[in-house]
């Protein structure tokens, strides 16, 4: 029993500094972080789907490259999340099994479909824009390993946003046809990116822990509305219209007021009946069974190598 260790935890958390995997912590703490990080990791094994789905139609040979080094970060992202969830004890079988079980969340997002070629477009733009104004400030997340696992992760998200916009500006600048795909596709893809960031913050249980902890250091809420500012300019330069009647600045607060969401949806997206939920885990259920003989393969060369470097 390390006696030291919950006042040293204390300490290293009221100097903002980094827990590591041998330090003692509350079991509370190990939790949260296995729960979001594992969700994390999920979210981005299943987050290759939707724009898995249009690899093969990308309309053009450097798209279709791009595009799969996008999906590709994507795999990395979720594999170094996992590594990861794993200092904290958890084996990444179990985290595994959770996700395929449908035990375990992943975002919200990614239970929409992808109908279009804009969509690859508002996915990178909205979807990864999000995700950077939810992650940057977990690059300060208090426990080492998801701090450092996440400064690679928002580098190559901020590359993912990039060429999404830029999907985006082509169609708009392309003919009328590709311009009305490109404002169809925004119209159904930004409430939902809004609602990445989880629910208003009177409706958060885990926030107020999880920032006492220095895990978050923002609150739902506040990304949120960075998120808004931070789109509403691009969206001016791109030419396509937010679909919110509510969206106007507030000269007294220096934001963008935006309408209310349907948390409705929400809930009914995280218990599993939105748009490709059940397409999701069926589909990754398949992956995991196609993999299995990848992992046999692995598990017997590492037995070969452990009896021989035992002889
Ligand atoms: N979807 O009390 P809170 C990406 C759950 S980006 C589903 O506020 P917390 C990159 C939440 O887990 C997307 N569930 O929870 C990419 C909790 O349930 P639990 C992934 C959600 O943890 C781009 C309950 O609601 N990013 O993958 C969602 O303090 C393009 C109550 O909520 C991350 O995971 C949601 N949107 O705050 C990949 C970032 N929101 O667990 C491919 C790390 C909330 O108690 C293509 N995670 N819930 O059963 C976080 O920052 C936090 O976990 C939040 C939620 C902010 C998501």
């Amino acid at each position: 029993l390390d006696e030291a260790g919950p006042a040293r935890f204390e300490e290293l958390i009221a100097a903002d500094q980094k827990v590591e995997p041998a330090d003692w912590m509350p079991d509370a703490y190990r939790r949260t972080l296995v729960r979001q990080i594992s969700q994390h990791a999920h979210s981005e094994i299943i987050g290759m789907q939707p724009e898995g789905n249009w690899i093969t139609r990308a309309p053009s040979l450097q798209r279709k490259a791009i595009l799969m080094a996008k999906v590709q970060d994507e795999a990395g992202h979720g594999l170094y999340l996992y590594s990861a969830a794993q200092t904290l004890g958890t084996p990444r079988e179990e985290m595994y099994e959770q996700l395929l079980t449908g035990k375990a969340k992943y975002s919200s997002i990614f239970n929409y479909l992808t109908p279009t070629w804009a969509d690859m477009g508002s996915i990178g733009w909205l979807v990864d824009g999000a995700a950077i104004c939810n992650q940057v400030p977990l690059c300060r997340a208090s426990y080492g390993p998801y701090a450092r696992a996440m400064v690679r992760i928002c580098k190559e998200e901020s590359f993912h946003q990039r060429q999404g916009f830029e999907i985006l500006l082509a169609l708009m600048n392309g003919t009328q046809a590709q311009r009305v795909m490109a404002q169809e596709s925004v119209n159904r893809w930004y409430a939902p990116a809004l609602m990445m960031f989880g629910p208003p913050d009177d409706a958060s249980p885990n926030s107020a822990q999880s920032m006492a902890w220095n895990i978050k250091r923002f609150s739902n809420d506040d990304l949120r509305q960075r998120f808004v500012d931070m789109i509403v300019p691009q969206a001016e330069i791109l030419g396509v219209t937010l679909p919110d009647p509510d969206l106007r600045w507030n000269e007294e607060r220096g934001h963008w007021d935006y309408g209310d969401l349907d948390w409705d949806e929400f809930r009914e997206v995280l218990a599993g009946r939105g748009q490709a939920n059940s397409i999701r885990i069926a589909k990754r259920r398949r992956a995991h069974e196609d993999g299995a003989w990848v992992r046999e393969a692995a598990r017997a060369y590492a037995e070969k190598q452990q009896a021989r470097e035992k002889v």
